[in-house]
């Protein structure tokens, strides 16, 4: 606590801080609660982890960017309660809105009171956060131009996959035996699912500013009225194709089971889920989607559970260097539950288009 006090000191806050405590779930960075004494806003005090971003001050460049333009678009359109519908970063002494110690990265934000995160939607909210990441790539559709890639070739299926055959070949935790289903059913997949990247090359499927990580969890609900207040987590905002938030959001949010459930029998692709969600990102993002990239929405579904489970294994195999785990064998199980997944997206395909087809 202490030490974590003296971080906060090193911020322009108003408000004295009564305690400082973990907050969320994130695999990657470290978040804490900043309580202050009655009647003063709270704070999230977060560490951001720079071996997974290595361009800090381009990260948080891109954020400012980014909840500036959804501030000044909500401005315009009349919307109240700005406050709890855009993320706000506070600057460090030199102004910038991060401060390092030259080994840890540090950022403040003011905590967004009565709002929760949820592990799961129904299909009643599911629309509406459908409509919420629709409304979010539009509001951004044009600063594509102003934002780097705060993680080069993030969602790069094709770059995935070099990395994962490089844990292969690498085979540092000597675990590549025990794997081999895994990895004879990535390979047999892995032309089809790289087609995003074809596409692209051929100059038929555009890059737009995509949040990138677009797991349930990353979104604030209104506690009383349970309406989507705004997205968060913004450190992967980043040009990409659409299918990045479509897919990943599915991925998360249409499982039935956990992200690395232990019983792989738990684990379904959920089609009410689906249909709510396509419904309402569609409703909301029809306006600038070309036909490609509709027609290959439920491409999207099983890329994400597939980019996962290959990740996931990569990791595995590297020795569990990237995503924190909980016990040994953490990322095999979460590669085993995608894998699931994957096959549960690939048994509703055609189903999946013909709904898709119907909301046209
Ligand atoms: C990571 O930070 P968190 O937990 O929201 C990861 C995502 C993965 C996700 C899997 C920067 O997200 O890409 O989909 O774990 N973020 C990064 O749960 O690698
Ligand atoms: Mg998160």
């Amino acid at each position: 606590m202490n030490d974590l006090l003296s971080i906060t000191a090193h911020f322009r806050l108003p408000g004295e801080v009564r305690e400082i405590v973990p907050l969320g779930s994130g695999l990657i960075n470290d978040t804490y609660k900043v309580v202050t004494k009655s009647g003063q806003p709270d704070f999230v005090l977060q560490r951001i982890n720079h071996h997974v971003f290595q361009n800090v001050d381009l990260l948080q460049r891109n954020i400012e960017a980014v909840t500036a333009h959804i501030r000044q678009r909500l401005e315009e359109r009349g919307e109240n309660d700005l406050d709890r519908k855009t993320l706000h970063f506070w600057p460090a002494e030199d102004g910038k809105t991060y401060w390092t110690d030259g080994t840890t990265y540090w950022r403040v934000m003011t905590f967004i009171p009565n709002a929760v995160t949820r592990e799961a939607v129904n299909p009643e909210n599911a629309r509406l956060v459908g409509l919420a990441f629709g409304d979010f790539e539009a509001m951004l559709a044009d600063i594509t131009d102003r934002l780097g890639e705060t993680i080069p070739d993030f969602h790069n299926m094709e770059f995935r996959l070099k990395q994962l055959r490089e844990a292969v070949a690498d085979n540092k935790a000597g675990r590549v035996k025990e794997v081999s289903y895994y990895l004879d059913e990535i390979e047999r997949r892995a032309e089809e699912m790289c087609k995003a990247e074809r596409l692209y090359r051929e100059g038929k499927l555009p890059k737009r500013v995509c949040h990138c990580d677009t797991k349930v969890n990353n979104m604030m609900f209104d506690e009383a009225t349970d309406q989507v207040l705004c997205v968060i987590d913004l450190d992967t905002v980043m040009p990409s194709f659409i299918f990045s938030d479509y897919g990943d959001f599915l991925r998360s949010a249409a499982n039935t089971g956990a992200e690395d459930d232990r019983n792989p029998d738990n684990v379904n692709f959920n089609m009410d889920i689906f249909r709510a969600f396509t419904a309402g990102y569609i409703e909301a993002a029809r306006g600038f989607l070309l036909p490609i990239e509709i027609e290959n929405l439920p491409y999207a579904a099983a890329l994400f559970p597939y980019m996962q489970c290959v990740r996931f294994l990569a990791d595995y195999l590297n020795g569990d260097t990237y995503y924190k785990i909980q016990y040994p064998e953490h990322n095999l199980v979460r590669t085993k539950a995608q894998f699931k997944l994957l096959q549960s997206v690939e048994e509703h395909t055609p189903e999946m288009h013909a709904y898709i087809k119907s909301l046209l």
